[in-house]
C-alpha cells in the first residue's frame, strides 16, 4: 500500500491509504507506552478518520522495533513515567485518564478498528486490543501480558470485564490475576486474537483484511457492529443503535411529511394505509 501521512504528530504517526486509516504508537523505545500528549493525539486521529467518509477501516499498531535493542512493541499502557499522584499528567498540569475517551471512540465509531499487534500488548495497550473490533498478531514477537495489578492503574471497564466476554470468566481472571506472558497462539486459543501472521507479513494481511471489509455495504458493517455491542454496552449501546434507525427513518417518506407539516403548520398525513405489517 501506498501509505500518504494524514496528519503529523509527535508520539503516533497516521497514514491513510485506499480506504484504510492506520494510527501507530510511535514511542518505540519505551514500548509506545502513553502519555496524556500520545492520547490527545490518539483522540484526534481517531476522531479525523471517524469523519472522513473515505475512510471504513482504521488498523492500529506500533512502530518499531525499539531502537535500543530491537523489540517490537503494540503498545505498553500509560506510561509510569507521566504519572503524579492522581493520574497520569499532562503538559498543561493536569492529570488525565483520557485513553477511556479513546477507547469510546474506537467502541462507537461506525467504523471497523483492527489491532495490529506487532510485539508486546501490555497494561492499558492490552485493554486497548480487547476493545478494538478484531485483533492480528505477530506470530514471533506479540506478548499479551496485563500489569494492571502490579502498578495500582486498573481497567475494570472493557479491559476487563469484555476481555471476560471474550476469553471467558476463569481465563480473564487469570490474565488480570497472574500477569503472566502469552503468545500471538496462546491468545488465539482464547479467542482474543482473529489470526496468527508471520511478523514479516502482519501489515500486508492487515491491509488485506481491511479491503476485503472495504468491499461490503458500510451500512450493514455499521448495524452489525452497533448490534454486536448493543447488550454488553447497555442503554449507551441502544442509544448508538438506535440512532442509526432513526437515521434511516429519516429517510422515509414519513419522515419528509412529518418535517414538511411541522414547517407548512398544517397536520400531518401520514396516509391511512401506511401501517405495515
Ligand atoms: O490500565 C490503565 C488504565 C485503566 C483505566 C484508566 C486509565 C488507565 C491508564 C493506564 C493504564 C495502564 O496502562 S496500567 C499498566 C501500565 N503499564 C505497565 O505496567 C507495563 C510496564 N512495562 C513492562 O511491564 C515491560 O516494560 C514490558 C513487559 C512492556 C516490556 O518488557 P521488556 O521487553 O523487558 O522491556 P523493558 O526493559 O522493561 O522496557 C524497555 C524500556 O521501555 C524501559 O526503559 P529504559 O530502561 O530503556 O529507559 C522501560 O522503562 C520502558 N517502558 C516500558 N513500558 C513502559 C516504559 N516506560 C514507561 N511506561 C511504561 N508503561
Amino acid at each position: 500500500p501506498n501509505w500518504q501521512t494524514a496528519m503529523e504528530f509527535e508520539d503516533i504517526t497516521y497514514k491513510k491509504c485506499n480506504g484504510v486509516a492506520r494510527i501507530a504508537f510511535n514511542r518505540p523505545d519505551v514500548r509506545n507506552a502513553f502519555r496524556p500528549k500520545t492520547t490527545s493525539e490518539l483522540y484526534k486521529a481517531f476522531y479525523d478518520a471517524q469523519e472522513d467518509t473515505s475512510i471504513g477501516v482504521v488498523l492500529l499498531s506500533g512502530e518499531g522495533p525499539s531502537s535500543k535493542d530491537g523489540k517490537w512493541a503494540f503498545c505498553s499502557g500509560g506510561d509510569q513515567k507521566a504519572r503524579g499522584q492522581k493520574g497520569y499528567v499532562g503538559e498543561d498540569g493536569y492529570h488525565r485518564l483520557n485513553i477511556l475517551e479513546v477507547q469510546r471512540l474506537i467502541r462507537f465509531m461506525p467504523k471497523v478498528v483492527i489491532a495490529v499487534v506487532p510485539g508486546w500488548a501490555v497494561g492499558g495497550g492490552h485493554s486497548l486490543h480487547v476493545v478494538c473490533d478484531m485483533t492480528l498478531a505477530s506470530k514471533e514477537h506479540a506478548i499479551f501480558k496485563q500489569t494492571d495489578a502490579d502498578v495500582t492503574s486498573f481497567d475494570g471497564g472493557y479491559g476487563s470485564a469484555y476481555l471476560a466476554k471474550m476469553v471467558g470468566q476463569k481465563k480473564a481472571r487469570e490474565i488480570f490475576f497472574l500477569g503472566r506472558n502469552y503468545s500471538a497462539q496462546q491468545a488465539y486459543e482464547m479467542g482474543m486474537v482473529n489470526a496468527v501472521i508471520p511478523h514479516d507479513e502482519l501489515e500486508d494481511t492487515a491491509y488485506q483484511w481491511a479491503q476485503e471489509i472495504l468491499a461490503k455495504s458500510p451500512t450493514s458493517i455499521k448495524m452489525l457492529k452497533f448490534a454486536m455491542n448493543l447488550t454488553d454496552d447497555g442503554m449507551v449501546g441502544q442509544q448508538v443503535f438506535a440512532g442509526e434507525a432513526t437515521r434511516l427513518a429519516y429517510m422515509t417518506e414519513e419522515a419528509k411529511e412529518g418535517r414538511n407539516a411541522f414547517l407548512e403548520k398544517r397536520k400531518p398525513d401520514f396516509g391511512k394505509d401506511k401501517w405495515i405489517p
